[in-house]
């Protein structure tokens, strides 16, 4: 560390630095330093999801860009991301307590060869935070560990999330699986992940496609609207 960030004292910087000093806080994988800035943001009357959009996902967009360009490579961008969960870690409560009352249940996880798990927390936390019960079944997930869980825990909604272009196909085995099984319909099916696209999830029979975790909850919202809905009428 050098002397200049030694002498650094977070709680001195006015919003706009110090939401700049997060991003190159979050680029250096400097954990302690994001959980403390987080906390500043929180005193000064910042909304959580507002820390969370313009300090930590932007920060982590940064970190995207460079590592896509072999300027960071992995172990720096692990930090980056460990960093980036601590803030999220305080986040979490604060996001859940401004939510309704239970609206649906998902179930949600990354798929098979696939251990990308930020966007899919995030999207787990706006679901807590709009009042959605979150059954996040974690990484790497074969197509059994979906219908097991899908089995056990009876959701509204099966979310799938994939990072790579190598793994998103698998999206596909497990909504085939579903139809196979004649449970598909049972379930409202939303996807996402960095390089899918509204026409892949129609291609592989998903409900929907949601770019961001904003839209999946809005999405969520309404295609559970829709299934009551349907349920009252018929
Ligand atoms: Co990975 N990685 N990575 N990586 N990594 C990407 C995805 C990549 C695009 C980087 C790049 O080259 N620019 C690239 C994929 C290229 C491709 O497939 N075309 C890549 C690669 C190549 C790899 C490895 C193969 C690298 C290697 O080993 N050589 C390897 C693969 C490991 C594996 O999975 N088998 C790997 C490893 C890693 C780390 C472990 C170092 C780390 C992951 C740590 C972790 O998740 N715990 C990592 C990271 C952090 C990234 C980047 C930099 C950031 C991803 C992220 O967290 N974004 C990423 C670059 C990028 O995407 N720009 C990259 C922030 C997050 C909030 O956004 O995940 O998109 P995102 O989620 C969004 C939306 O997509 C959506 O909502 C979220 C919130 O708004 N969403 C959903 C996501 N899931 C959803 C599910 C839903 C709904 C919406 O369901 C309803």
């Amino acid at each position: 560390m050098s002397d200049d960030q030694d002498d650094l004292v977070l709680s001195e910087l006015e919003d706009d630095d110090l939401v700049q000093q997060m991003h190159d806080d979050l680029y250096d994988g400097l954990k302690e330093e994001i959980e403390e800035a987080v906390n500043i943001l929180l005193e000064r009357g910042w909304e959580p999801y507002r820390i969370l959009t313009e300090a930590l996902v932007a920060g982590m967009t940064i970190v995207g860009k460079d590592f896509r360009d072999g300027i960071l490579f992995v172990p720096e961008v692990l930090l980056a991301a460990n960093a980036m969960k601590a803030g999220m870690a305080i986040l979490k409560p604060l996001l859940a307590e401004t939510g309704a009352p239970t609206v649906g249940r998902m179930v949600i996880g990354t798929v098979k060869g696939d251990i990308h798990d930020i966007g899919k927390n995030l999207v787990s936390m706006m679901m807590e935070g709009a009042g959605f019960e979150v059954i996040d079944i974690g990484i790497n997930n074969p197509v059994e560990s979906y219908l097991e869980a899908l089995e056990t825990e009876k959701p509204d909604i099966l979310g799938m999330s994939a990072l790579l272009t190598t793994t998103m196909p698998y999206m596909k085995t497990v909504i085939d699986t579903l139809v196979q099984k004649g449970i598909r319909d049972d379930y409202v099916v939303l996807v996402g992940g960095a390089p899918l696209n509204e026409e892949f999830g129609k291609a592989i029979g998903a409900d929907a496609y949601c770019r961001d975790a904003a839209v999946a909850v809005e999405t969520a919202k309404a295609m559970m609207a829709r299934r009551h809905n349907r349920v009252a009428v018929g």
